[in-house]
């Protein structure tokens, strides 16, 4: 066999690289139907064809003060539900962010390669500064220089991420851009990955608005570990118009949401719904998009009742994970550190 040959024969059977996808969600309490559709269930997607890590964010959660009873649990309760909804742990690699010391230490550094007058610019601190006026800590100005830590440590080539985050991506990449400059390449500039506008879940009371866990009006969004009974009452009280036709229109936010929830989880067109349900009024469109909200979750809060009972369990997924992460990010925050001058350890 002549080299040529066995040359492009050894080429072809190299397997392509899959592309590698970082992301990561707060441990908040609830998980909504809006973060669900959003955020989770395109991650459970994403994991057969791209190398993915994900993490629940639990360092960047203590901007606001919590109950160390209630973090806890809601740490754990964030990490079940997401294998619950299909993250797979021999798929991909699913870790707590606060057990990957390399996250904090790489945040540091990056401090130093960030200007205030850029983080000063970030219109998530500048909200939630007005708003929790009481606490303004220095965690939540550096936020943003911790989540570009998460990202550049797995070298990512896609963010998966909504809207309001475009903006800390765009930063992230400046840090990437900057620091790859002064000492050659050492970050991946990762792009960002953002799902199609109709993705977007909005507030049952307010259908003009997204639907938001922060919500103080808890009719406004559905958890996915609501009971179905909840769910119910909830889809019952929904805002909507006084047409009472079943269809997509200016001016019908409600039902256009309403319309938008019930094609997100049974996968039928808008004229798909618009036409099973001509001729019947609201209060019967709304008890079947529940009904269909609630088919939807059973399993996954089926799974999570498994899941949370099973500590043992879910300690074995988040350590191995957390090893494979440290790893992984040791070598980048390593080479990163070689280039400023750190003494090798
Ligand atoms: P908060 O109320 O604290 O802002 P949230 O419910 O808006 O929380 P985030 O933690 O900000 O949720 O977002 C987690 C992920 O879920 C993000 O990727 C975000 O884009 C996505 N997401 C949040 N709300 C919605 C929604 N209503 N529709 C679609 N995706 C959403
Ligand atoms: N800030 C994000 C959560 C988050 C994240 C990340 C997302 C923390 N680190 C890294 C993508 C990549 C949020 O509040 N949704």
């Amino acid at each position: 066999m002549s080299e040529e040959i066995k040359n492009s024969e050894a080429q072809g059977a190299q397997p392509e690289r899959k592309k590698r996808i970082f992301s990561a969600i707060q441990p908040s309490g609830t998980i909504t139907l809006g973060n669900y559709v959003g955020a989770l269930r395109n991650w459970v997607k994403l994991q057969d064809d791209y190398d993915c890590i994900f993490a629940v964010a639990d360092l960047h959660a203590i901007t606001v003060r919590q109950d160390p009873k209630a973090f806890r649990r809601n740490i754990l309760e964030a990490y079940a539900l997401f294998l619950a909804c299909g993250i797979d742990t021999e798929k991909s690699i699913f870790f707590l962010q606060s057990h990957v010391h390399t996250h904090a230490e790489l945040a540091w550094l990056l401090n130093c390669y960030t200007q205030f007058g850029e983080l000063s610019r970030m219109t998530q601190f500048k909200d939630k500064s007005t708003k929790h006026a009481d606490n303004v800590n220095a965690g939540l100005f550096t936020y943003p220089t911790l989540m570009a830590a998460d990202i550049l440590l797995y070298q990512a080539d896609l963010v998966p991420i909504g809207a309001d985050q475009k903006q800390h991506l765009e930063l992230a990449r400046n840090i990437a851009d900057r620091f790859n400059g002064i000492y050659g390449r050492t970050f991946t500039v990762p792009d960002g990955y953002i799902p199609k506008v109709g993705a977007r879940i909005k507030s049952l009371q307010d259908p003009t608005k997204k639907m938001s866990k922060s919500d103080e009006n808890a009719n406004a969004w559905v958890a996915i570990l609501d009971k179905p009974e909840t769910i119910m009452k909830k889809f019952k009280r929904a805002v909507t118009d006084s047409e009472a036709k079943v269809c997509v229109g200016e001016g019908k936010d409600g039902i256009n949401n309403l319309i938008g929830i019930m094609s997100a989880v049974t996968g039928k067109t808008d004229e798909q719904i618009t036409a099973e349900f001509e001729g019947k009024g609201y209060g019967d469109f709304k008890v079947a998009v529940a009904e269909a909200v609630i088919e939807e979750v059973r399993p996954i809060q089926e799974r999570f009742d498994k899941l949370i009972a099973d500590k043992a369990y879910l300690e074995e997924q988040y350590r191995r994970s957390a090893e494979l992460a440290t790893k992984i990010s040791q070598r980048t925050l390593d080479k990163a550190m070689k280039k400023i001058g750190y003494v090798a350890r």
